[in-house]
């Protein structure tokens, strides 16, 4: 391909932001570019979420990119929570008024954008590194690149920062236009994948007194599990046995049954972090996803709030297209930091609520405990969460949190 040099939308970031609004662009006939600077193996290959919203997978499938989704991702109807050696099952249909989750990797996800993208287009470049995007005070911003070896420079309509939390978008902007507001979380997730059947049909997420554990899945012969462990790990102080005999500690009950064990082939320890910025546009430059928002993974929502911002913006190119009304584009940024705000609050609490901070007190355990107690016994108390991690339509009233 030669070198894109003028586009009505220039996206950068081919993470699912990217690609899912680059696919609803595409649909409506606009045009546009992605500039990624990753390979296509490595974007494929990064490990990250497993769990969808129905909204999410609503949108894929009106974007005609959801067969292998519908045909090999698997609904889940509950989570499992386990504390004080119980088990709680939450069952999300009763409790939602018929809302379930899907899991489906992110991985694959991102291939099958990718490989309909490269399919049907539009233009995407790997290995091509945004500089800087400029002019963001005028009508005809810009995005300088690096691809091949040589800069290029995109000159663009509208720009889009799908670019994640380190992008150059953001960091970009005039001063004083944005703020972000930001909280770090004294511990770190180390998560494994292993070749190993999950002994579970739907995701644990376990409180104990050595700290949270989450079982999850990849296939029927793939298990994805974390742990909670100190800021600064190194997974390569953690032998397999270690890890193994740490997950069925966490994740035990009273006569419950211990995982499967099998070769454990990726250790990676992540931090955790929480943050916005507001507000998700300035001129004809808008931020999406991971660029605008991060959170931590425990409420299992940073990957669907990033399809979500790509369906609101797809929504509002889609209305200037028909009408010349840049009405929904203005409203973009207010529409996604109430669903953005929601989120926050609903992964700082279940993060809250399972964790144990370095400095935990026997009281702070016993006020967790108290919380996951009442989960157990009032119905309000279980719809409120479920409702939360299920998700709501995009569209509707983000804000409320309602089932
Ligand atoms: P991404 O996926 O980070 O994509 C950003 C893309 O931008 C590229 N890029 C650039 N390209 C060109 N020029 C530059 N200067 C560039 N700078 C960056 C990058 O290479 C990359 O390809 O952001 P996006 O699209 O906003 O998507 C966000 C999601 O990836 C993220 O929120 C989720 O993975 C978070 N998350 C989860 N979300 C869920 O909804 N459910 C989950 O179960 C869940 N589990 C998780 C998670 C994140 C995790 N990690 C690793 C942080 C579990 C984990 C372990
Ligand atoms: C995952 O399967 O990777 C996963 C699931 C749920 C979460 C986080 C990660 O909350």
């Amino acid at each position: 391909m030669g070198h894109p040099t003028r586009t009505r939308v220039g996206i950068v970031g081919a993470g699912p932001a990217g690609l899912l609004l680059a696919r609803l662009l595409h649909l409506t006939g606009i045009d546009c570019v992605i500039l990624e600077r990753r390979d296509r193996t490595y974007v494929e290959r990064r490990q990250r979420a497993g769990i969808l919203e129905q909204s999410t997978v609503d949108a894929l499938r009106s974007a005609g990119a959801a067969d292998r989704l519908e045909r090999e991702g698997t609904p889940h109807d509950g989570v499992e929570l386990r504390f004080a050696r119980r088990s709680l099952r939450l069952d999300f249909p009763s409790l939602t008024g018929g809302r379930r989750v899907w899991l489906y990797a992110q991985t694959e996800l991102v291939k099958d954008l990718i490989a309909l993208q490269q399919k049907e287009g539009p233009p995407l470049l790997f290995e091509a590194r945004a500089l800087a995007v400029e002019g963001n005070d005028g009508d005809r911003p810009l995005i300088r690149y690096a691809h091949a070896g040589r800069e290029h420079t995109l000159v663009c309509d509208w720009v889009v920062g799908c670019d994640g939390y380190h992008g150059v978008t953001r960091h970009g902007m005039p001063e004083g236009v944005l703020r972000t507001y930001e909280r770090g979380h004294p511990y770190s997730w180390f998560g494994i994948l292993a070749d190993a059947p999950p002994a579970y049909e739907e995701l644990i997420y376990a409180h104990s007194e050595r700290g949270f554990a989450l079982a999850s899945m990849r296939s029927a012969h793939v298990s994805r599990l974390y742990l909670q462990v100190p800021n600064g790990t190194d997974p390569e102080q953690w032998s397999d046995e270690r890890v193994w005999n740490e997950l069925d500690a966490r994740l035990a009950t009273r006569g419950g049954r211990r995982l499967h064990r099998g070769p454990i082939t990726s250790k990676a320890v992540l931090p955790m972090r929480s943050s916005v910025t507001e507000p998700m546009a300035h001129g004809r430059i808008f931020l999406a996803g991971d660029a605008a928002h991060i959170v931590p993974p425990t409420g299992a929502k940073g990957l669907n709030l990033a399809a979500a911002d790509a369906m609101v913006l797809g929504r509002a190119f889609a209305h200037l297209g028909a009408t010349g009304s840049t009405e929904l584009l203005d409203a973009y940024s207010d529409t996604c930091l109430r669903r953005v705000w929601r989120a926050e609050h609903f992964s700082n609490l279940m993060t809250s609520m399972l964790h144990l901070s370095p400095d935990q007190s026997e009281f702070d355990t016993r006020l967790q405990l108290s919380q996951l107690e009442r989960l157990a016994t009032s119905p309000h108390a279980a719809a409120e969460l479920a409702a939360n991690y299920a998700g709501l339509p995009v569209g509707g009233d983000a804000g409320g949190g309602g089932a």
